[in-house]
């Protein structure tokens, strides 16, 4: 039992949640250890939102609501962390939500998309189909859904499942907060803050913009200038950490 008081409550809670979810079967142990590079990376950004994720947040909801067919894919620790906040992001955005998982277990899709529509999310049912240019069961997906979208969003994503639904001709929104990793650098846009913050920032952003602001957003932005934007953000504090 963490005490309400501990300094860092929030985050200890968080842990033992994503603790509990592994147990159930639903978050991959693997995803335990991707959340703590995530925690690691948190801190350098002093826990808190950028000026450039926020803008990146809200060149997401234009993004996304200029789609044709816009996919949010949803793995395990997604499912954990954010479960309760993907059913306004679906509403906002008229994004489809398909399960895809790196650890594929038929147990664990199951799992997950019980706890999604739990929580009120439309999550897209069928027969996967190899349709990503990979080998393993990271090619699973629906044409439904991710085989045919044209826009996608994926949190927490693996750099060669990224870059394969680049090079599908996808347009891919990653939310990662290591700005160096490689999903981060070959996603067309990417959002380095923590996955909690993010989403509910996009989901509001999908509400508040007009259809002029979803044109000039979606066309004028720069993912390399984001990325330098949170490197320099890390630096600034890194530079200051000890004043
Ligand atoms: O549920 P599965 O089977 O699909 O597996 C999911 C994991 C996360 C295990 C899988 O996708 C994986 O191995 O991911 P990676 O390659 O470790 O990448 C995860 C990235 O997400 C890392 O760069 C972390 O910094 C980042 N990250 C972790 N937690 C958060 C985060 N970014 C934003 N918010 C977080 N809460």
């Amino acid at each position: 039992m963490i005490p309400a008081d501990h300094p860092r409550y929030r985050s200890l809670a968080l842990r033992e949640h994503l603790a509990r979810c592994a147990r159930e079967g639903i978050v991959a142990l693997e995803g335990l250890t991707a959340h703590g590079r995530g925690e690691a990376f948190d801190y350098l950004f002093g826990e808190e939102t950028s000026p450039a994720a926020l803008r990146a947040e809200r060149i997401a909801a234009a993004l996304l609501l200029s789609a044709e067919h816009p996919v949010i894919s949803v793995n395990g620790n997604t499912a954990a962390l954010a479960a309760g906040l993907l059913g306004g992001l679906q509403e906002a955005s008229g994004a489809a939500v398909e399960v895809n998982l790196f650890h594929r277990t038929t147990e664990r899709m199951e799992k997950i998309t019980r706890l999604l529509e739990d929580h009120g999310v439309r999550v897209l049912g069928g027969e996967p189909e190899r349709l990503l240019p990979l080998s393993h069961d990271r090619a699973l997906c629906l044409q439904a859904g991710i085989g045919s979208a044209d826009v996608v969003l994926v949190p927490l994503e693996d750099g060669d499942r990224c870059q394969a639904l680049c090079s599908m001709g996808k347009t891919v929104i990653a939310i990662d907060l290591n700005p160096l990793s490689r999903t981060a650098r070959s996603a067309d846009l990417t959002i380095v803050d923590e996955l909690t913050r993010a989403i509910p920032a996009i989901t509001r952003f999908c509400r508040e913009i007009d259809r002029d602001e979803m044109q000039a957003l979606s066309k004028g932005f720069d993912n390399r200038e984001l990325l330098a934007e949170a490197v320099r953000d890390i630096i600034r504090r890194l530079e200051h950490a000890l004043d």
